[in-house]
Order: C-alpha cells, then structure tokens, then sequence
C-alpha cells in the first residue's frame, strides 16, 4: 500500500461566502487527513477557489469591480474556513494563479494532441449559476435539471470535447473499479446516465473572456469545468513535477452530489483522453437542508458556519456534522439536534468521564498517575476493547469516509469505560483500598490514551487539551498500537480542567 494520501474538496464559487455546505465538505476532508497524518501518512490536503467563468464575471460587474479584484476579495472569505472550522489544508488553489493556468492550458494541449477536441457551432441551453449546459430535453419546467435555476440560450462558435469516445471506456473502468465511485447508489446514477449515451461536450466560449485563454484562439476561453477540475492535478505540479502520480493515484475527491457528473463522467474521461491514470475515488456526500427546505438565500435559511461555531463552538459543530447524519445522506440541520449531541455524547458520555477520573486522580493520588500492578481479569477484559484493532476498526471506517461509524467505535468505548467506572466504583474504594482504586483509575487513564488520540480528527482543538490532562501528548497511531501500559507510572498531572460546556436550549434561541 501506498504511504501517501491525497483529499480534495471541490473548488468553491467565491461569489458568496462560505455557507454550511462547504463548511461540512471541507471539515469531513479535514477528519480524514488529520487520520492520516496519524497514522503516518504522507498527506496532501487541498481545497482552493473556483475563480473563473460568466458566473463571477457577472457577480464582478454587478459590484463595479474587474473579475480579478472580485475574486481577491471574495477568496479570502473561503480561506477564512481554515480558521472557521480548524481545517489543516496543506495548500489552497486558486485557478486564477499562474501555477494553475499553466496545469489548465497543458490538459488543453494534451486532449487536442491526442485528437479529441474538434471546432464546431452550440447551439443550446446554459445555466450561468450551474456553469452547466443542457438539451432542450433536459430542461425540467424550462429551467435548470441541477438548481431549478433560469436557463439562457447560447449560440456560438465552440470547441468541443469528444466525451461520446468514452461511455464504454468508463463503463469498463467502473466495473474493473468498484471504489471509484461512491457510494453505491451514486455510482448506479452515474453508471446509467453514461449508459444513457453521451454527448460530446462544449468546452469553449467566445461571448465573455473571463477564463483561461484556449491555446492558440485567443477569441475563446475554455469552460470552466475544464478549467476547474485540473485544480486537482495543478496543485501537485502537474504535469511538471517529479511525484505528482504518487499523489494522484490516492486521490480522494470529497463533493456533494450536486457535482457528481463532472467528477466521475467528464473528469475522469478528460484524463483517459489525457492519459493519465485516475484518482482512487470519488465520493459524493449528500445535503444539507435546513428544517426540511432546501437552503436559499430567498428563504433566508441559510446556516452560516460562523454563527454556529460562535454560538456552540467549532469542535462540537464538526461532530454534530459528522455524527448525525451518516456521510452519503442527505441531513436536516437542527440546531436542537446539535444541542443533544452537545450535551450527551461530549459533554455527559466524554467530557464527565474524563473530569471524574482525572480529579479523582489529582485528588487522591498525589496528581500523579498511579500504578497499573497486577490487573484483574475485569481490567483485561475491559482493556482488550482499546487495544491495535480498536484503532484498526477506526481506521477502516475513517478510510471508508464513513466517519459517523468511525465516532461509534470510539464512543462504543467510551461507553465501555463509563460502565467498568461504575461497576468498579473507585470512589468507594478511597477508604479501604486505595492501592485498587488507584488501579481502577490507571486502566481508565490507559483508556483515554486512545481514545483522546482518536477523536482529534474529529475535534482537534479539544482532543490535545485531553491528551494533555492524561500526559500522553504528541502521540501517533503507532505508539498507541504498541499496546498497554501507554503511560508512565508517576507522572505528574496537572489539576484537570472541564473541557465541554453543557448547552441549555435556551441560549440557542
Ligand atoms: O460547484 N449541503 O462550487 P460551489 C452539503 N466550483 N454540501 C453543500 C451544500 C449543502 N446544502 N451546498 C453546497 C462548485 N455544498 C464548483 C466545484 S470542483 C472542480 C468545482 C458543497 O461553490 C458541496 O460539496 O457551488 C458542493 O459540491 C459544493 O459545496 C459546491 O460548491
């Protein structure tokens, strides 16, 4: 196996600022790459601006800006997600650098080399907000089949990109290659839109030049889904640099189902022509909504991820996200539901379990971690749940992006530890063994070791504040596969401090 990994999320349009949407995508990446690094891979994590096209032209000119100075300024708004939710990206694209036009321009080159762009005449349907082309057959009520949005009628001189060369090509990849598109259900819609015949597709446009110039017509710029999806391959020095492959073929690419199409039909189709080997996987996740309505400005339902981390913080946003709903479905974001998770799985199920020992500990045994001794068959058989497979059976859901059944293994211990606390009940022991109690108290601490290394993808401003009360900081997934004790008898531990707030319901009216 390879010891590298590579995640990506979509590019994002800069014309509005971050909503939860992009937040969820971007933190869901996050968790998988922190996981990563853990473990002791060699990762890349990107996400990045999706700068070009009629759409930001157009948002440019209604602000009396050049599209670049708007794109300068609204760009900013998504690297602000970095400190929004806690994101460790690794790099930040956006197509408007010369790194990338330069990536754009060589796929360019590479696919009208190999013979699959011709010149011709559209004449179709557009959607400026989708920066999406559709049949007359394809229109629903008129309008756009993705958004719902109004749809414009284009007529032009256009290159074209022989995407009809491909359909059996993908069908054969999908079959060979049953993880590249995920999950199932989206890999069938996929598998029968391509079975339904594809069109070649227009890649060029000629009525505005808001986009990377096509080589050698500087009358047209190219699409920019073209543009766009290179990102991928442009932020690993593509076709340049000497280990952009090694990346690539781990690549992940996390989207919404929104933009499914593009990533696992014209993507990958546009990389065949180019020949160049493709990524491990595309994984569409579903939607938000917000009380059962779709998200609109309109609306004015729209959940913004700054309100939410102020008001319960960033951490416990990250998990609600990624704990309630299972990654591939679609959610309903519920800001009552948010609480609950608040209150009992942080507050009551982790954060109490390691205040009660912790104190009891600095308490009653000098604050220092006391003895493992002699364990009981109970200890053992307690402890057998936090040994490597717990971190194994973590990983391979984490690996699976199914990130609500990664939380469930580690609460399932959480859960185990509670109850060998309240079977063992150390606090009744203080008067006439304190030596077991202080036992009691060293198999739970032995507990916390993983399972405060394992939740810091998930919460990775509070898990060091937990590994720090347990004296096990800076650790990997390899040291905790060394196996138990995991901590040094004596160690000095400083007075535990609460680390989750409860929620009363009341304050988030
Ligand atoms: O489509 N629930 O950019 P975009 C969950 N630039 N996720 C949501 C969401 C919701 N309600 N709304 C949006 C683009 N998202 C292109 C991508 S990639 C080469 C180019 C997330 O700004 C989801 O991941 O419209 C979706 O795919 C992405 O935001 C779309 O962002």
């Amino acid at each position: 196996m390879s010891n590298k990994a590579y995640i990506t999320t979509p590019i994002y349009y800069p014309s509005g600022k971050p909503h939860i949407g992009s937040a969820y995508t971007s933190v869901a990446c996050d968790v998988y790459a922190r996981a990563m690094r853990l473990d002791g891979r060699d990762t890349k994590f990107l996400t990045g601006t999706d700068e070009h096209g009629l759409k930001l032209q157009r948002a440019a000119e209604n602000e009396g800006l050049t599209p670049q100075q708007y794109v300068d300024k609204m760009s900013e708004q998504f690297r602000a997600l970095e400190d929004i939710v806690t994101l460790s990206n690794d790099d930040f694209i956006r197509t408007t650098e010369p790194r990338h036009e330069a990536a754009a321009t060589a796929m360019w080159n590479k696919l009208n080399d190999a013979g699959f762009i011709y010149k011709d005449t559209y004449a179709g349907w557009y959607s400026v907000p989708d920066e999406s082309y559709y049949t007359e057959e394809e229109l629903v009520d008129g309008k756009s089949p993705d958004s719902g949005h109004p749809v414009e009628w284009v007529e032009e001189e256009s290159y074209y990109f022989k995407l009809s060369a491909f359909g059996d090509k993908l069908l054969a990849y999908y079959e060979k290659h049953p993880e590249f598109i995920q999950p199932e259900s989206r890999k069938n819609e996929v598998i029968a839109f391509v079975k339904s015949g594809l069109r070649d597709l227009s890649i060029s446009r000629s009525t505005f030049n808001w986009g990377v110039p096509v080589p050698n017509d500087d009358k047209h710029v190219m699409y920019v889904w073209v543009d766009a999806l290179t990102n991928y391959l442009s932020a690993l020095g593509w076709p340049e640099s000497a280990d952009w492959a090694d990346y690539f073929q781990e690549a992940v690419h996390v989207i919404g189902k929104d933009i499914l199409k593009f990533h696992a039909i014209y993507w990958p189709a546009m990389l065949m022509a180019a020949e160049v080997p493709l990524p491990k996987q595309v994984y569409a996740h579903g939607f938000w909504v917000a009380d059962g309505q779709k998200m609109s400005k309109s609306k004015g339902n729209v959940i913004d991820p700054v309100e939410m981390t102020e008001t319960f913080g960033i951490d416990q946003l990250r998990y609600y996200m990624l704990r309630d709903v299972s990654f591939g479905q679609d959610g309903d974001f519920s800001k009552d539901r948010l609480i609950s998770r608040i209150n009992t799985d942080l507050s009551n199920d982790l954060g109490n379990l390691f205040q009660r020992v912790l104190s009891m500990v600095f308490k009653n045994c000098e604050g220092q971690t006391p003895d493992l001794g002699e364990l009981t068959s109970e200890d053992q058989e307690f402890l057998n749940h936090v040994g490597p497979e717990f971190v194994d059976e973590y990983l391979a859901h984490i690996e699976k992006l199914e990130f609500h059944k990664a939380l469930d293994v580690v609460w399932n211990v959480v859960r185990a530890a509670n109850k060998y606390m309240d079977n063992q009940q150390p606090w009744s022991l203080k008067k006439e063994n304190p030596e077991r109690m202080g036992q009691v108290l060293r198999v739970l601490m032995e507990a916390f070791c993983p399972i405060s290394l394992l939740v810091e993808p998930f919460l990775p401003n509070s898990a060091p504040k937990l590994q720090a009360q347990v004296g096990f900081k800076g650790k990997t997934f390899a040291d905790l596969r060394k196996g138990t004790p995991l901590l040094e008898t004596g160690a000095k531990l400083d007075k535990p401090e609460g680390v989750f707030m409860r929620y009363m319901k009341e304050e988030a009216a």
